[in-house]
């Protein structure tokens, strides 16, 4: 018996060829990856922007207004991220048969300049299912692997939005004369009189990308409900649309946060720290201090958010109990002791904001265990994971 030579493996592989589908090729391939090039885009933009509301760097002070801002933008990257799915599918599907191209073996050069753009073609591919896995898989709160969530999401949307760069510039020659043969006299994939074309199979290019645009859409309204209240009854993809206890989704509960027994204990006391000073309160003495009522968006990371009536303590009357400067910047711990999360850091500008509350109310009732009683913080334009329930201690800075 011999062994299967190269020839042999090669003869069993399809060609580019023996796939007869009129809908697929550089045309579709070309429209589907513009829509794609640009839910990748927002959701890229609005990635970064989310990092940089999480940790604001010194050059770029994020503050407390406008109050909206990453409701809308987190909103907007789930929304888009989701919405590349089928996008994603169908360019995959239409670029598919080139997969099977044989590379040149001569000259050298050639052949090495296709082995280049194959492996950045690897890398892109590899990087957006990657994106697009890890982003649900974070959606659903299932987190089936060890690293930080956060930090590898975030490199690989570097990787990924490179890759796609050098992709772009390699097939822009094939992008445009993809474009400019829409509508050419005697375009055959266009032509039911062309008998070749009746030869082909499955829909047409047009059906595909049509259909390909449709599904993106209906994807992106499937979650959108998530953070756009007319949307709400519509979005079957929600994970977290359904209401929560008083009117708002809870992520972490008392239980999981491991404070089912210290947040509603009687001993509890709020630490108000300034350096030697330091004031305890009772969630009761909390109640005597002059309330301030403001509606302020709940906008996690994962996309949902929510309007909610919240009371309770301006942080910044509460800096000024042991004489901190009204823009003083305060860290915020909580009873938490499972899991991320369990404190804050908030910069000045959003203490000297009024609207900055240590809320003991939402909706006009008191907070209940899992959103953050006896006390919580909800500051205006700030991610979710940053609004610390069940806060224990606050520390002002200076
Ligand atoms: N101590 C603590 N506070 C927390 C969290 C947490 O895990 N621990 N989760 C945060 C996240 S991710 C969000 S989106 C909001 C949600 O607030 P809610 O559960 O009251 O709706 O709480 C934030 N506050
Ligand atoms: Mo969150």
């Amino acid at each position: 018996m011999r062994l299967p030579t190269v020839a042999d493996v090669e003869r069993l592989l399809p060609a580019p060829d023996d796939f007869t589908s009129r809908a697929r090729g550089p045309r579709t391939t070309a429209r589907v990856g513009t829509a794609l090039g640009i839910t990748f885009g927002i959701c890229f933009l609005t990635g970064v922007w989310s990092h940089l509301q999480y940790d604001p760097p010194a050059w770029a002070p994020i503050g407390p207004d406008p109050v909206y801002l990453y409701r809308i933008t987190q909103g907007l990257h789930i929304i888009t991220g989701v919405a590349s799915i089928p996008l994603l599918l169908v360019k995959l599907w239409s670029a598919f048969p080139r997969l099977f191209i044989r590379p040149p073996l001569r000259p050298a050069g050639s052949a090495l300049v296709h082995l280049l753009e194959r492996a950045s073609i690897a890398v892109l591919v590899a990087a957006s299912i990657f994106m697009v896995a890890s982003g649900l898989l974070n959606i659903a709160q299932w987190y089936p692997w060890d690293f930080s969530f956060r930090r590898t999401h975030e490199a690989m949307a570097w990787v990924l939005i490179g890759a796609l760069l050098v992709h772009l510039a390699v097939k822009l020659p094939t992008i445009r004369a993809a474009y400019s043969a829409e509508g050419e006299p005697g375009d055959p994939e266009d032509d039911p009189a062309d008998p070749d074309d009746r030869d082909e199979d499955g829909p047409s290019r047009r059906t595909v990308v049509r259909a390909a645009g449709i599904s993106a859409v209906v994807a992106g309204v499937l979650v959108a409900g998530q953070a756009v209240p007319g949307l709400r009854r519509v979005s079957l993809f929600a994970p977290r649309t359904s209401d929560g206890p008083q009117g708002l989704s809870v992520n972490r509960t008392a239980r999981a946060a491991g404070v089912l027994e210290t947040a509603p204990s009687p001993d509890f006391v709020l630490e108000l720290v300034r350096g030697s000073r330091s004031v305890s309160l009772t969630r009761a003495e909390l109640e005597a201090l002059p309330q301030r009522t403001h509606v302020l968006p709940m906008a996690c990371v994962e996309g949902w958010s929510r309007d909610a009536e919240w009371t309770g303590v301006a942080v910044r009357d509460l800096v000024a109990m042991v004489g901190g400067d009204p823009d003083a910047a305060v860290a915020v711990t909580s009873l938490q002791t499972r899991g991320a999360f369990g404190t804050s850091e908030l910069p000045g500008q959003f203490v000297a904001d009024h609207r900055t509350l240590l809320a003991l109310r939402i909706n006009g009732e008191e907070l209940s265990h899992d959103h953050g009683f006896p006390c919580r913080i909800i500051a205006p334009n700030r991610p979710g994971v940053l609004q610390t329930k069940w806060v224990q201690r606050l520390e002002v800075r200076t």
